[in-house]
């Protein structure tokens, strides 16, 4: 088994949001303010533009403990130097994934409904975890999924073998509540990407995470 990393303050990157100051620096600024996971998300991106981005957060997260997973593209991971992939529904395999990153990289899933996780659970050990949502409605990702609410993603932790990571709408004002439902984590896009200071924006996240209520 491969040992389970912190992924209480999860950061997905947006490449449009983080602007003039970029996927890196924006990337540094959340991790020295308390971001445990970070996810290179960029659909846009061509592959050797992912590639070269995924290398400059690479280098920034170097020496930090803090893992670097690569959404939807598992075949860029090596190349990349990450520590991992995210994948959708709609994206590759998990068989095919875990194939591609070999035994000790992180796996991660995307579910919506607990329909998803008694369809996930064949995967066993080759998925570290999922990531659950959108719990609210979110404009970062268009066209997503109806939002299930904290009492859904209440119950796709009750169901999950895995610990669940929650994404969508999520900023300071909900991250108790997010944290209320038993979740390992929360994911954020545009609470850090697009705020004027992220680091500033992540000491909130982190400081009102570690005071919420633990959920059971
Ligand atoms: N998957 C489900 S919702 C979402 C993704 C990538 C976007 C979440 O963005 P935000 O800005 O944190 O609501
Ligand atoms: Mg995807």
């Amino acid at each position: 088994m491969r040992p389970a990393p912190d992924y209480s303050l999860y950061l997905v990157t947006d490449t449009g949001m983080c602007g003039e100051r970029g996927v890196p620096k924006t990337v540094a600024a959340a991790v020295r303010a308390g971001v445990t996971m970070v996810q290179l998300r960029d659909p846009d991106a061509g592959d050797r533009e992912l590639v070269a981005l995924g290398r400059a957060v690479r280098d920034v997260l170097a020496g930090t403990g803090v893992p670097l997973l690569v959404n939807d593209r598992a075949d860029l991971v090596g190349e990349i130097g990450a520590d991992g992939a995210h994948i959708g529904q709609g994206d590759m395999s998990v068989p095919r994934a875990r194939a591609l990153l070999g035994e000790t990289r992180l796996l991660g899933l995307s579910v919506h409904d607990v329909g998803q996780v008694e369809a996930a659970r064949e995967y066993g050990e080759a998925l570290d975890y999922l990531g659950v949502g959108p719990v609210w409605a979110t404009s970062t990702k268009p066209g997503h999924a109806p939002p299930g609410g904290p009492g859904r993603l209440r119950d796709v932790v009750a169901a999950s073998p895995w610990p669940c990571v929650a994404i969508g709408g999520i900023d300071a004002g909900r991250i108790a509540e997010v944290r209320a439902t038993g979740v390992a984590g929360a994911a954020v896009v545009s609470a850090i990407c697009a705020a004027d200071e992220p680091a500033a924006a992540t000491r909130e996240l982190r400081d009102r995470w570690d005071a919420a209520r633990e959920g059971a």
